[in-house]
């Protein structure tokens, strides 16, 4: 079957070719896959959907996609692909940000969104187990039936699966306050390459028997198996929540409510997320959200307390209210009045991914920092950087202060092939320089594979390969993500 160019060409440097150690798809491929798999794709207009990145950016030219309603048919599809050579993408809620979740050339797409199940809420232990498709933001509402929450929240929950979460590490709006899936994943099923199912499914907190497997799938993007059920320790319900929405003048004056916010409210600080004064513009134009006058031209601040008792929050949030007033007569801003004030003033900070989109073109960085001072410098520059590049609409910065991550997000109208140049490797080039990583949370996917180097080392990247050929030593898994080509 032949494979069309794509039409977004982003991720996909000009002279990636597709590797001719895998088999093109014939039609006994597809009647195999109906044999073993409940839910075959191969019509055109059904496929599209899971051939396009979120962005727009990246468009492959799979032309069947498979949705496996359990574990075991997961297998058979690997063993078979494997034994054929056939790629496959696994593909969750298709939200990732790097180019990750779609083929690049002719990849079978390994959708899991037919294995969405819950399978169990203990809410004594806290641990709930999931099938890997489950849609976080509906895993959320059962287990706040049961007085429990997913220690991880992101403006995607809608759609992304856990196992997706799982696979790319996602760090996302409460990391502070939770830590990453590294510490809550207390179990993964997975699935090899070739089709061999490995039980880390367990259930304890504490579990130091022998090399921790599961760790290895937690942010391998897919390209060492295919998660398909976890096991994960969940928060309790916070008993109340507020949320605060500031304004300030500089980003030395988001820092210093930082530290003061970190020191005052301690235990009970569940965010600290901030944007700047572009990105309260972009909301309002694209989204037509009306900022609140104490936001206009300024950076803000968005903070969230959560605790099991709300007039003890109440008191805290007082005192760090009373302090912040008396260190600085230019803060303003506003502790929202009742869920529905609380989920407006999120939405100037969680909705700005969408609200880029609008514009045409969004070229995505996600980097972080070892010192907080220095988030910023980066937007600062690339404002020097990128001066005289034609074509750039807008240039914002806002992220997860609390976790020295900014996303950096630069738009055009259409994609521009100079833009790109412009900002790579330069941009690299510099948060290295600043001691930071290229991929705080986001990943690596298509887009950075190439600039891994960056953020480790060759011996590192090479330990990465040999665990890649171990696993997956035909390849299969996601080709042409996070490794960098060879040579
Ligand atoms: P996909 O996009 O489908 O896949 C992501 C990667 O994981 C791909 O490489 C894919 O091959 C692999 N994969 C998926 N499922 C499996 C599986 N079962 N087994 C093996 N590999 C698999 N990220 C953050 O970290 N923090 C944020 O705050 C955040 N906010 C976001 C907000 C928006 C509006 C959007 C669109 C994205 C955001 N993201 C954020 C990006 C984030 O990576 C994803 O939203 C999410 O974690 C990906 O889940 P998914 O199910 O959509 O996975
Ligand atoms: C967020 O924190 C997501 O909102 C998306 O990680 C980041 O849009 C981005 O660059
Ligand atoms: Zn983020």
């Amino acid at each position: 079957m032949a494979f069309a160019l794509s039409r977004f060409v982003r991720a996909k440097p000009v002279d990636l070719a597709r590797r001719t150690c895998f088999s093109r798809l014939e039609r006994f491929d597809v009647d195999h896959f109906k044999a073993v798999c409940s839910s075959v794709i191969t019509t055109r207009a059904e496929v599209e959907k899971y051939n396009r990145d979120w962005l727009n950016a990246v468009e492959g030219s799979s032309a069947c996609v498979l949705r496996p309603a359990s574990t075991s048919e997961v297998s058979r599809i690997l063993a078979y692909c494997n034994e054929r050579s056939l790629a496959v993408v696994p593909q969750g809620g298709n939200t990732g940000l790097v180019g990750g979740s779609v083929p690049l050339f002719d990849e079978v797409v390994l959708s899991m969104e037919r294995m969405r199940k819950t399978i169990s809420i203990d809410p004594r232990s806290g641990v709930a187990r999931f099938e890997a498709g489950a849609i976080l933001e509906k895993a959320n509402e059962e287990l706040a039936e049961q007085n429990l929450l997913f220690p991880l929240d992101l403006g995607a929950k809608g759609s992304c699966h856990i196992g997706g979460n799982i696979s790319t590490n996602a760090g996302g709006l409460r990391l502070l306050r939770y830590g990453n899936l590294h510490g809550s994943v207390v179990g993964l099923e997975f699935v090899l390459a070739d089709g061999t199912v490995v039980d880390c499914l367990s259930q304890n907190k504490k579990d130091n028997t022998g090399v921790d497997l599961k760790q290895l799938m937690i942010g391998a993007e897919g390209i060492l198996g295919v998660i398909t059920k976890a096991a994960v320790h969940c928060a309790p319900l916070p008993g109340g929540k507020n949320v605060l929405l500031v304004g300030v003048d500089t980003y030395e004056d988001c820092v210093d409510l930082f530290r003061a916010a970190r020191a005052e409210l301690g235990e009970i600080l569940s965010a600290f997320e901030f944007f700047d004064s572009r990105c309260v513009r972009l909301s309002a134009e694209n989204l037509s959200l009306e900022p609140p006058e104490f936001l206009s031209g300024k950076f803000g601040v968005l903070i969230e307390t959560s605790g099991a008792n709300a007039e003890h929050d109440q008191e805290k949030l007082d005192g760090f209210l009373a302090n912040a007033a008396a260190r600085s007569d230019r803060l303003d801003g506003s502790v929202a009045a009742g869920a529905s004030q609380q989920a407006a003033f999120w939405a100037f900070r969680e909705r700005l991914a969408e609200a880029l989109m609008h514009d045409g073109f969004c070229y995505k960085y996600d980097v972080s920092v070892p010192n907080v001072e220095d988030i910023y410098k980066v937007v600062g520059l690339t404002d020097e950087r990128m001066k005289g590049v034609s074509g750039i609409k807008r240039i914002v910065g806002y992220g997860h202060m609390g976790d020295g991550n900014l996303h950096l997000n630069v738009t055009s109208a259409e994609f521009s092939q100079s833009i790109v140049q412009a900002l790579e490797p330069w941009l690299w080039e510099t948060v290295k320089g600043l001691g930071g990583s290229i991929s705080a949370e986001h990943g690596v996917g298509s887009f950075k594979a190439g600039a891994l180097h960056y953020s480790k080392s060759a011996e590192a990247i090479s330990m990465m390969r040999a665990l890649k050929n171990l696993m997956d030593p035909k390849g299969i898994l996601n080709p042409y993500k996070v490794l960098p080509p060879e040579g």
